[in-house]
């Protein structure tokens, strides 16, 4: 998969190199490139905001250097002359990003995050995009950032994980929380007895039917107390 991310902080995303997506980068599973949006300014001052037409605090991102940086980034398939990108755009107002839209977005073959800061991105820049390539507003949940970067980490994250070939044992993706649409069981190693605390013996029993009953029944209970919510809808 090829992901580009349009960033005035491309220097958030050098995590990227490290831990389980920086193997995935260098076997070539995953292409990931930050650019710094500014490449695409053309003033002395490199601007990328200005003030809010209507009045308002803050500042909103210009829509020229983003066009420009779309324009290079939304490049056509071979095939259908085409972009088959899908343009990420993190945003507190977007639609909610979960391990459904991940498992959906893990099957593209181009993603494109473009960060905002500041107020956010001229409502255009999304506008134009999404008469060429599909664009979604993906938020994290209701609480706000200071921009897209840490949200993008976060979904790039979440998303590269789920790439064939990007974690050594698949089966451990399947028992997580979420994938079932529950919370995940508790979980214990050695010791079985450690500071007075006892794993549940079930555990120690040998007996896999009563195990996966038990574990079952831990996430039911789990998911009741602290996410009803998904037990409701
Ligand atoms: Cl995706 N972006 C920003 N700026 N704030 C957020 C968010 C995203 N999700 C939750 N808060």
């Amino acid at each position: 998969m090829r992901i580009d991310i349009v960033t005035i902080f491309p220097e958030f995303f050098s995590v990227l190199d490290v831990s389980l997506l920086g193997k995935a980068r260098s076997s070539g599973l995953l292409d990931v490139r930050a650019h710094d949006l500014r490449e695409w300014t053309h003033d002395r001052h490199r601007t990328v905001d200005d003030t809010p037409y209507g009045g308002g605090a803050g500042m909103v991102m210009r829509p020229e250097p983003w066009g420009e940086a779309l324009d290079q980034l939304l490049t056509p398939n071979a095939e259908s002359g085409l972009s088959d990108a899908v343009v990420i755009v993190p945003s507190p107002a977007g639609v909610r990003f979960t391990q459904v839209l991940a498992r959906e977005l893990a099957q593209e073959r181009h993603l494109v995050f473009a960060c905002g800061r500041y107020e956010g991105i001229d409502q255009r820049v999304m506008d134009s995009a999404a008469q060429r390539v599909r664009v979604l507003e993906v938020s994290l949940g209701d609480y706000v950032l200071n921009g897209g970067e840490v949200a993008s980490l976060a979904m790039i994250e979440a998303i590269g994980r789920l790439i064939p070939g990007v974690i050594g044992n698949p089966a451990s993706l399947d028992e997580e929380s979420h994938e079932d649409g529950l919370l995940e069981y508790p979980s214990y190693t050695k010791p079985a007895s450690w500071r007075g605390l006892d794993v549940p013996p079930v555990l120690l029993s040998g007996n896999h039917g009563a195990i996966a009953a038990w574990r079952r029944e831990q996430q039911l209970a789990r998911t009741r107390r602290v996410r009803p919510d998904l037990l409701s809808d």
